[in-house]
């Protein structure tokens, strides 16, 4: 029987720096996903896209500097957990589409409320500043710490999911990474993966030891796909695009590999901008990545 598979949209953008990334769903559909599921041999259905809060005077109404729309972010990832979870109850695979990544902080929670997860996190940054440390103030770049429970979040409570364990998340892909989130992740049991890694061991290597990693004890893997984690030159539509990324092939490969180990427990893919891109192409790259992901092969 074909692996069932519900589709979550989830059109935020106020966790990033740039506008038009809340449009990702919308564009990440019209690249074609349900077509590119159906070819992995999974059975898809969409729920449709998730409540967002809407601001009529947005920037005038950024919360707190240091964590920006932090109450319209705590909403969102809110009903995202729910929707994941159940999901999961449902005996369904969930595919959350984003979006910036301060979803994933909903992703997260949500896969890891009946279970223990690991998480496999592909991205180009290390999402691992607090409101204390983030230059920003962005919330996308503080999703792990905040489901790890790190960091002070204007006494958000949804920062604590309590049955993730650094010792269960690997990140992948590294190599823009701010001063702060270096020390953090050194001090933290979280596992790195730079770009310097994949290119000395190749991503085979690289990424069966990050399944390892988030398998190691856990119910299974929740897989976090950044787009930027790819290059730019494959993936243009993204808000903070970083030289020297996974290539096409590379990123094809580990999420065949995520696929081969049977543990994916759910799967997001955030960071899509159309406004941004160059004619859908990174759009429709996710939708090729998730069928990947779910098994699809070339032979
Ligand atoms: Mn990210």
């Amino acid at each position: 029987m074909a692996k069932s598979v519900r589709i979550i949209g989830t059109p935020t953008d106020y966790g990033a720096n740039r506008r038009g990334v809340d449009m990702g769903p919308s564009a990440i559909r019209y690249g074609g996903l349900t077509k590119q599921l159906e070819a992995a041999d999974v059975s898809p259905s969409d729920a449709g896209d998730l409540t967002v809060p809407h601001l009529a005077t947005r920037d005038a109404d950024a919360g707190a500097a240091n964590a920006k729309h932090i109450n319209e972010v705590e909403e969102v990832t809110t009903t995202l957990a729910d929707a994941v979870s159940d999901a999961i109850s449902d005996g369904v695979t969930p595919l959350v589409l984003g979006g910036d990544h301060s979803i994933a902080i909903g992703s997260m929670v949500g896969s890891a409320r009946d279970a223990d997860i690991g998480v496999v996190w592909f991205d180009a940054h290390g999402d691992f500043n607090t409101p204390e440390t983030s230059p920003s103030g962005n919330v996308h770049g503080m999703p792990l710490a905040a489901a790890l429970g790190i960091g002070d979040f204007e006494g958000v409570k949804w920062a604590n999911a309590p049955r993730l364990k650094e010792e269960n998340v690997a990140i992948v892909g590294l190599r823009d990474v701010d001063e702060n989130e270096t020390a953090a992740i050194h001090d933290s049991d979280v596992t790195a993966y730079t770009m310097s890694d994949i290119d000395e061991r190749g991503i085979t290597d690289v990424t069966l030891d990050a399944l390892d990693v988030a398998t190691s004890g856990t119910d299974g893997v929740h897989v976090s796909l950044d787009l930027d984690w790819l290059d730019p030159r494959e993936a243009p539509g993204v808000g903070t695009p970083v030289r020297g990324g996974a290539t096409y092939r590379e990123a094809h490969t580990a999420m065949e590999l995520v696929a081969e180990s049977g543990a994916m427990r759910s799967l997001e893919l955030v960071e899509v901008n159309p406004i941004l891109d160059e004619h859908n192409e990174t759009a429709t790259l996710a939708t090729e990545l998730a069928a990947s992901a779910f098994g699809k092969r070339i032979l």
